[in-house]
C-alpha cells in the first residue's frame, strides 16, 4: 500500500520535480508521444483507490492536495460498457470521504454521496461500491464529501462502448480542466461568507466610469450605476472565486508548466474535456483550429463544428481536432470572467509552444442577467430606466409580485416588437414566484427568458462560432418520447452578500421534504434562475432530455448551465427508483445550501400512506 510517508520519502530521495512527474498519472504526465490507450491507466472491473494526503508541486509550489492513489488528479479509470465492475475505497484521511460517479447511472447505493445514499467512508474504512455499467463515454469521479473536491479529489473515467464507436480518432486525450488554491478550501469558504466579494478585484474604475459618460451620456451612467448600487451587486460580479487565488490546471499542470499532448500532422485527435474545477466556468478554444464536438455529458451527439465552447462545472464535452500543420497550437481555456486561464499545448514535438493569446475584456451583466428580459441597457428610452431606478421596484427582496402595478414599470410605453418577445419561448409574461422569498433572496426574475440559443456568458459577440445548447442534438433518438405528464418549476435563489444560496429560497440544511417523482413518470422540470449568476445544475441518477426544440433528438445531459435571468426546461424519465442529489455543481454554492434530494417513488405505495 501506499503510503504518505512513503511518498515523502520518495520526494525526499528523488527531488521535487521527478517525483511530481511521478506523482502525476501518466495518462497525465506531459509530452508521452502514445494514445492514452495502453499507458498505465486502471482498466479492468477491479480497483484498489485509497484516499490520501499528498504534496503536490503546481507550477513550482509546494501544496496539500487530497489524492487518490497519490495522483492529482485521480487515476483514469478505464471500464467497458457491460461489465460489472468493483471498487474498493479505502479512506487513508482523518475525516469521511466519499466517491461519486458522475453521470453513471448506478443503483442510488452505490452514487456516493454521504447522508443522502450512504453514511459515508469512516478515517481507516474501506467502502466496496459495485456496479453494472450501462452506458459508453466520457465521465468523471469525486468526493462528495465536504469541500474535498477542491482539495484535488477528481478523476476522469472513460467507459469504451460495447459496439462500434461511431466516433473515428486516431489519438486520444483526456482534458480534465480544475481550479487549484493554496489557501484551504474551508478558509476559502469563511472569507466568502464574510465578504462575498473578496476575490472580485474586477471592480469598474472611475475611468470606466468617465468613458461610459463619455459614450451613454451623464444621466444614464448614473442611472445605471444607481441601480446597481442599489441592488448592492456589482455588474463585475461574473464568479465569486476568481485567478486571484486560483491556478487553473490541465491535468494538474498550472500555466507554466504547460501540459503537452502530442500529434502527427493529420492525425483525428479526440479530446475528452472534463470540467473538474470546483467553482471555475471556462471558454475553451484552440486558436487556428476548429473543433467538431461529438459527444456531450457523456452521450453521443450529432457532429458540430465550432470554434470555442463554454464548460460549466462538471459537464463534459468530446471534441475531434483535425490538426494538419506541422506546428504547436495552444489549447486556450480562459475563465468566465476572465481573471485567469488554463493553459496547455498541442504540438507534433515536445518542447514547441504557441502563442498565448492575451485575456479578452472581461464581460459585464445586463439588465437581461437579471431577468429583465427587455435588455433596458441598450434601450434609448432612459426615462423609463429612470423611473425604475427612481422607485423601489427594483429591491425585488421587499416585492410584492401580486400587487405590482405593470403601468409603473412603463412597459406601456416600450417598442414590445423590438424586444425581441419571440425569443421568450416560455416566459412572455411575469414570473410567478410562489417561493419564500426572505432574507436568502435578493433578487427574482420577472422576465426570465430561455437562453439556450446563446453560447453563454461573455460569448456572446465572439466573432467566431461558439456552441449554444441549442446546436445540440443526440446522436441516437431520445429512448422516452412522451409528452410531459406534470411540470415543476424549481427557482435558483440567492443572496449574494450573505453568500446564501438556495433552491425555491430555502437553503439545504432547512428542506424539510425531498422533491417528489413518480417511477416512470415524464415529468418536466423548468428552472428559473433568479440570480445573476450561471449555476451548472445536476442531477443524479438520471439524465435531463434538454427541451431545445420539439424534436427526438433532445440533447441528453446530466448537468447544465442555466445562466442568469433565465428560464428553461428539461424532460425526465423518473426510472430510478430511489433517493437522489440535485445541486448547484459550483462546490461552494452547494456547500451554503444549493442543493436538495430528488426522491423517485412508486407512486402506488404513495398514495396508500
Ligand atoms: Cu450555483
Amino acid at each position: 500500500m501506499l503510503t504518505r510517508r512513503k511518498l515523502l520519502g520518495t520526494t525526499a530521495a528523488f527531488g521535487a520535480g521527478v517525483a511530481v512527474q511521478a506523482l502525476l498519472p501518466a495518462w497525465a504526465r506531459s509530452g508521452v508521444h502514445n494514445n492514452v490507450k495502453g499507458l498505465r491507466a486502471l482498466s479492468g472491473t477491479n480497483f484498489d483507490l485509497i484516499i490520501d494526503k499528498t504534496t503536490v508541486m503546481i507550477d513550482g509550489r509546494r501544496g496539500h492536495a487530497i489524492t487518490v492513489n497519490g495522483q492529482l488528479p485521480a487515476p483514469l479509470l478505464r471500464f467497458r460498457e457491460g461489465d460489472e465492475v468493483t471498487m474498493r475505497v479505502t479512506n487513508n484521511l482523518e475525516e469521511d470521504t466519499s466517491i461519486h460517479w458522475h453521470g453513471l447511472l448506478v443503483p442510488f447505493q452505490m452514487d456516493g454521496v454521504p447522508g443522502v445514499t450512504f453514511p459515508g467512508i469512516k478515517p481507516g474504512e474501506t467502502f466496496t461500491y459495485r456496479f453494472p455499467l450501462k452506458q459508453a463515454g466520457t465521465y468523471w469521479y469525486h468526493s462528495h464529501s465536504g469541500l474535498q473536491e477542491q482539495s484535488g479529489h477528481y478523476g476522469p473515467i472513460i467507459i469504451e462502448p460495447k459496439d462500434a464507436d461511431p466516433v473515428a480518432y486516431d489519438r486520444e486525450y483526456v482534458v480534465v480542466l480544475s481550479d487549484w488554491t493554496f489557501e484551504h478550501p474551508h478558509r476559502l469558504f469563511a472569507k466568502l461568507k464574510k465578504m462575498s466579494e473578496t476575490y472580485n478585484f474586477q471592480q469598474r474604475t472611475i475611468g470606466d466610469f468617465f468613458r461610459e459618460v463619455r459614450e451613454e451620456g451623464l444621466g444614464a451612467t448614473l442611472n445605471d450605476r444607481l441601480m446597481w448600487g442599489k441592488m448592492r451587486m456589482s455588474p463585475t460580479d461574473i464568479s465569486d472565486v476568481t485567478g486571484a487565488t486560483y491556478t487553473y490546471l490541465v491535468n494538474g499542470h498550472g500555466p507554466k508548466d504547460n501540459w503537452t499532448a502530442l500529434f502527427t500532422p493529420g492525425e483525428r485527435v479526440r479530446l475528452r474535456f472534463i470540467n473538474a474545477a470546483a467553482m471555475t466556468i471556462f471558454n475553451v478554444r484552440i486558436p487556428g483550429l476548429p473543433m467538431t464536438v461529438v459527444q456531450a455529458d457523456g452521450l453521443n451527439v450529432q457532429p458540430v463544428e465550432i470554434d470555442e465552447f463554454q464548460i460549466g462545472v462538471a459537464e463534459t464535452y468530446d471534441v475531434i481536432i483535425h490538426p494538419q500543420a506541422d506546428r504547436a497550437f495552444t489549447l486556450m481555456c480562459e475563465t468566465i470572467d476572465r481573471s485567469g486561464y488554463a493553459r496547455a499545448t498541442l504540438a507534433p514535438r515536445p518542447g514547441m509552444e504557441a502563442e498565448i493569446p492575451p485575456l479578452r475584456p472581461r464581460p459585464l451583466l445586463t439588465m437581461k442577467d437579471m431577468g429583465m428580459a427587455h435588455d433596458m441597457t441598450t434601450h434609448g428610452d432612459m426615462t423609463t430606466h429612470g423611473d425604475m431606478s427612481g422607485q423601489d421596484a427594483m429591491d425585488h427582496s421587499g416585492m410584492d409580485h401580486s400587487g405590482m402595478d405593470h403601468s409603473n414599470m412603463g412597459h406601456s410605453g416600450m417598442n414590445h416588437a423590438a424586444m425581441g418577445h419571440d425569443t421568450m419561448a416560455q416566459g412572455g409574461t411575469m414570473q410567478k414566484h410562489n417561493h419564500p422569498t426572505g432574507v436568502g433572496v435578493d433578487s427574482t426574475a420577472m422576465m426570465p427568458v430561455n437562453r439556450l440559443h446563446e453560447p453563454g456568458l461573455g460569448l456572446e459577440d465572439v466573432p467566431h462560432r461558439a456552441l449554444t445548447y441549442a446546436d445540440l442534438k443526440s446522436l441516437d433518438p431520445n429512448p422516452d418520447h412522451r409528452t410531459p405528464e406534470r411540470e415543476i418549476e424549481i427557482h435558483l435563489t440567492g443572496n449574494m452578500e450573505r453568500y446564501m444560496w438556495s433552491f425555491d429560497g430555502v437553503k439545504f440544511s432547512e428542506v424539510t421534504e425531498p422533491i417528489l417523482f413518480y417511477k416512470d413518470e415524464r415529468l418536466r422540470m423548468t428552472l428559473v434562475n433568479d440570480t445573476m449568476m450561471s449555476h451548472p445544475i445536476h442531477l443524479h441518477g438520471m439524465f435531463f432530455d434538454v427541451v431545445n426544440g420539439e424534436h427526438h433528438h433532445k440533447p441528453r445531459k446530466h448537468t447544465i448551465i442555466v445562466k442568469p435571468g433565465e428560464k428553461l426546461s428539461v424532460d425526465i424519465t423518473a426510472d430510478a427508483v430511489g433517493d437522489w442529489a440535485f445541486h448547484c455543481h459550483l462546490l461552494y454554492h452547494m456547500h451554503a445550501g444549493m442543493m436538495q434530494v430528488v426522491s423517485v417513488r412508486e407512486k402506488t405505495r404513495e398514495k396508500a400512506q
